[in-house]
């Protein structure tokens, strides 16, 4: 008797990947920029989204999906504190968003009246990264007080980054972080990485990290 191999995982990202499509396609046909935020758990993401919209607000209009494992909505109630649209999606204890997740978030928001969409991930390093949402640039949060040695430790989510978030950085004095050592490890997973080091505290790296979006954005309303 031979045993047939049944390729399930091949088949649950394939059928990802083309609801991934369809929702790149929807948000660039609603001239909105989608922005995926992944991170460890509590890296600063829902910091850093706070702080961006309250900075970008009057710029552009920006709604947030946000993932959750569990059905609490502390992170989205901070968003709507901030005052954007925010839609919260559990994910029922998965370790990662997917790309029907994000579709029933996108029904959920005012697609027409926005210009960004970011979508807050799950606190994980390994398994968002195999996951395309439709989004059109993937963003990674990764704080000083997480160390500097992780991209050597969880290389596969720094290989296809399009912007990298170094957060925290008014922690730099208290923990042993070597900045120069981190990039240099990004470095070798992916050359030429935008990097923005910043501090929702301070406000530090805010001004180059909301231009560098801003910019994004306006060219995606442009095509
Ligand atoms: N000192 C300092 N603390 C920060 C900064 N950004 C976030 N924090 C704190 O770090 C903790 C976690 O921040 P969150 O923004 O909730 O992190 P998160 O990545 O959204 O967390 P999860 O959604 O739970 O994975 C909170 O206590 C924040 O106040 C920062 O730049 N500096
Ligand atoms: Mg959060």
């Amino acid at each position: 008797m031979t045993s047939i191999k049944v390729p399930i995982i091949e088949n649950i990202l394939e059928a990802n990947d083309f609801v991934a499509e369809e929702n790149r396609k929807i948000f660039s046909e609603h001239n909105i920029f989608c922005i995926n935020i992944m991170a460890a758990p509590g890296a600063g993401k829902t910091a850093l989204i706070v702080k961006t919209i309250e900075l970008l607000k009057d710029k552009i209009r920006i709604g947030v999906i946000e993932g959750d494992t569990a059905s609490v909505t502390i992170d989205s109630d901070q968003v709507v504190m901030a005052g954007a649209p925010a839609v919260q999606v559990t994910t029922a204890g998965e370790c990662h968003m997917d790309a029907m997740m994000v579709r029933k978030g996108m029904e959920q928001l005012p697609l027409d009246d926005l210009d960004l969409v970011i979508i807050e991930n799950i606190g994980n390093l390994i398994c968002p990264a195999e996951w395309d949402l439709g989004s059109h640039a993937d963003a990674l949060v990764a704080s000083v007080a997480e160390g500097d040695d992780k991209p050597w430790k969880y290389p596969n989510i720094y290989r296809n980054l399009d912007v990298l978030l170094i957060t925290k950085t008014d922690l730099i004095p208290y923990v042993d972080y070597d900045i120069d050592h981190f990039k240099s490890g990004v470095e070798i997973l992916n050359p030429g990485l935008v990097t923005f080091p910043t501090s929702a505290k301070t406000g530090e790296g805010f001004p180059a990290w909301t231009e560098w979006l801003l910019k994004k954005t306006k060219a995606a309303a442009e095509k």
